[in-house]
């Protein structure tokens, strides 16, 4: 009879439910300080390597993976760019980070690029990361040893832990881990959902251009040199299968059109994907030993490009509360967590509310409605104020 020994060990300090950006760059961050943790990841290594999500890093994010030794490709292939476009009723007016936030910028480097350089890492030189290792549960969250209930090679086991972390996204099990009426969740669904595509042409801008047209929003962004990502606002519901190529294209140059020359190049689309709209923050983001980051605990709609720069940015926090928890015994860093990391949540929440219906047209949208989208618009456009209130929150505020 041949028995296999089992994946992990069968305890550790962190145990770390989901191997995205949060999870991968906790246990990056976990690693360096010489804390003892493993992740378990319900997909395969390719899957998560490949599924196509944000593109915009901010300063903090890229801080927080040079810290940890994971920005050495970034350094190389990131776009470093100072600036976004917005365009309204056929105008176009450029926001410039440095100069409105006192030397701000954003890299564009895709997540599909930072996951593969964390799982690399990972493999490399880190604590365990399982792979399709699916977690089915969490008990014991008001103990002092909370247990992950995973599966892996056909066979159930379990991780006790002093501490579990739930980077298992919006759909995850580690929420469920907390009794019914201690967690609170806030919410909003938009009318709308992003049609996304990949497609092998050089990107029409050098920057992104956001794009407000009585058409709905458009997006013009780029994961490199050569690749453009592009996005277009359709209904809820919408089957990218009714789009032929010659349909997006044309939608897009609609959508995008402003005064003078400018012209959107085409290319071949390599990818189709319709994306909903969700706003979502679940309080408090700790309870007990089992505390939740990233999309876990929070959506933003992408129009901010929040998404993965809040799930970083809890990383961070964690990672420092643990280091403290390790080298002084005192609790005060995670006792302090959720607040910390719900002040930095609701400011991206507001942003991306805020970027998502003022760009965005409604389907019961007013005319009304429309002049005040156009009355903000101008207002960033005249107003170096409220153009560097946006370029601080888009280029983003500090983390913690
Ligand atoms: P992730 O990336 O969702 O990773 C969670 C991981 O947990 C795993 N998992 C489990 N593992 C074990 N057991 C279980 N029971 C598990 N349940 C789930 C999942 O397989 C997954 O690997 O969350 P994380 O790490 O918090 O990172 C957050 C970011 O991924 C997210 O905020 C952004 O990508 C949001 N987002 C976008 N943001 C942008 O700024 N721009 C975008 O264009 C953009 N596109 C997107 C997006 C999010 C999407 N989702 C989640 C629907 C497109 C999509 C489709
Ligand atoms: C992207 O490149 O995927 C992207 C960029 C900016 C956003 C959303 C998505 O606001």
């Amino acid at each position: 009879m041949t028995t296999t020994a089992p994946p992990l060990p069968a305890r550790t300090t962190v145990g770390i439910v989901g191997g995205g950006p949060a999870g991968l760059l906790l246990a990056r961050l976990l690693h360096r300080a010489g804390i003892d943790c493993a992740v378990l990841e319900a997909r395969d290594r390719a899957y998560v390597e490949q599924r196509q999500r944000a593109g915009i890093l901010e300063q903090g994010t890229v801080d927080a993976l040079r810290s940890s030794g994971a920005a050495e490709r970034l350094d190389r292939e990131g776009l470093v760019h100072d600036g976004i476009e917005l365009r309204w009723d056929r105008r176009a007016h450029r926001i410039d980070f440095p100069s409105l936030t006192g030397g701000r910028r954003v890299w564009v480097y895709a997540q599909t690029e930072v996951v593969k350089d964390l799982v690399a890492l990972q493999l490399r030189d880190g604590a365990p990361l399982l792979f399709d290792a699916p977690v089915s549960a969490v008990s014991g969250a008001g103990t002092d040893r909370p247990v992950v209930h995973y599966a892996h090679g056909g066979a159930e086991h379990t991780l006790a832990c002093d501490y579990v972390v739930g980077c298992d996204g919006y759909h995850g099990v580690t929420r469920k881990a907390v009794p019914e009426g201690e967690l609170r969740t806030f919410e909003r669904v938009y009318p709308y959902s992003w049609f996304g595509i990949l497609a092998d042409v050089p990107p029409s801008s050098d920057e992104l251009v956001y794009a407000h047209s009585p058409r709905g929003f458009a997006l013009l962004s780029m994961r490199s040199p050569r690749v453009s990502r592009l996005y277009l606002q359709v209904p809820g519901g919408t089957d990218p299968a009714d789009w032929s190529d010659e349909r997006i294209w044309d939608e897009l140059d609609a959508r995008f059109a402003v005064d003078g020359d400018w012209r959107l190049a085409r290319g071949p689309i390599t990818q189709k994907s319709v994306l909903p709209m969700r706003s979502s923050v679940t309080e408090p983001m700790r309870w007990g030993r089992v505390l939740l980051a990233g999309d876990a605990a929070h959506i933003v709609p992408p129009t901010g490009a929040k998404g993965l720069n809040l799930a970083a940015g809890d990383a961070v926090v964690l990672a420092r509360a643990f280091e403290e928890l390790a080298r002084t015994g005192s609790t005060a860093g995670l006792d302090a967590y959720s607040d910390t990391c719900l002040r930095r949540v609701w400011r991206a929440e507001h942003f991306s509310w805020f970027m998502t219906t003022t760009l965005h047209t409604a389907p019961d949208q007013s005319a009304f409605d429309t002049r005040l989208q156009f009355s903000q618009l101008d207002r960033i456009a005249a107003s170096p104020h409220a153009a560097a209130e946006l370029a601080l929150n888009y280029a983003g505020l500090p983390v913690g």
